[in-house]
């Protein structure tokens, strides 16, 4: 041992959590097929537990009308790659709360997209300035199989957690599981602490099952 052998080992990117590796170019992952996106019937809304007890929602243009905002940030899958660094804009979720106001009880929020994928996020993770609904990265919209026109980005938490193609936001006064956290990933899934699967869970991280 000593200083060559150190040497030949780089120092770990402080920005990878803890059993994750660098990935270059952006790989896709999604279950199943790309939707096709139909611009005279799509539309994005907020229903559930509003404060109105309204549901709201917008087509293509509407959207593209919302406040924006650009967030520099990393996507950490749980199958172990990384993608540090990218530029994504669009709407936070912290926008769509001050544009539909949830009900005093709501605690947790179920993002859905096409074909009922879904991921359950703690309204505070939804709230985060780090969550947003993009449209583009690095200035460029996105393309088909990466989401477009609306993909969740929460950068603190596994990508599972962001759902590609977009469709709605579910307010809710409880938690429930989503699409994955059903099939056995971590209700929470925050890559710091390694939380993958929902064998991992401690009383309090996730709704009984
Ligand atoms: N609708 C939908 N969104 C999804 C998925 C999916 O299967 N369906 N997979 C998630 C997972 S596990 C990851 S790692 C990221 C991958 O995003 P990318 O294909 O743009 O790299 O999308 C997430 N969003
Ligand atoms: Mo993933």
């Amino acid at each position: 041992m000593g200083q060559s052998e150190q040497e030949r080992t780089p120092p770990a990117d402080p920005r990878l959590p803890p059993g994750q590796r660098l990935q270059r170019g952006w790989p896709v992952l999604h279950y199943g097929p790309v939707p096709r996106f139909k611009p005279l019937t799509w539309d994005f809304q907020v229903f559930g537990a509003t404060a109105s007890a309204e549901k709201q929602s917008w087509d293509h243009a509407g959207l593209h009308a919302l406040p924006r905002t650009t967030v520099q940030a990393d996507l950490h899958c749980v199958t172990r790659f990384s993608m540090l660094d990218s530029e994504w804009s669009g709407v936070s979720g912290a926008t769509v709360l001050d544009l539909v106001p949830p009900a005093p009880e709501v605690s947790h929020v179920m993002v859905w997209a096409e074909y009922g994928y879904s991921a359950n996020l703690r309204l505070a993770d939804f709230a985060d300035p780090r969550t947003l609904f993009a449209t583009h990265r690095n200035g460029e919209p996105l393309t088909l199989e990466h989401g477009f026109p609306l993909r969740l980005v929460v950068p603190q938490l596994y990508a599972w957690k962001g759902p590609k193609w977009v469709r709605a936001v579910e307010y809710m006064r409880a938690d429930r599981r989503g699409f994955w956290e059903e099939r056995g990933y971590h209700n929470r899934a925050d890559p710091w602490s390694e939380q993958r699967y929902s064998y991992q869970e401690e009383p309090g991280d996730g709704p009984l099952r």
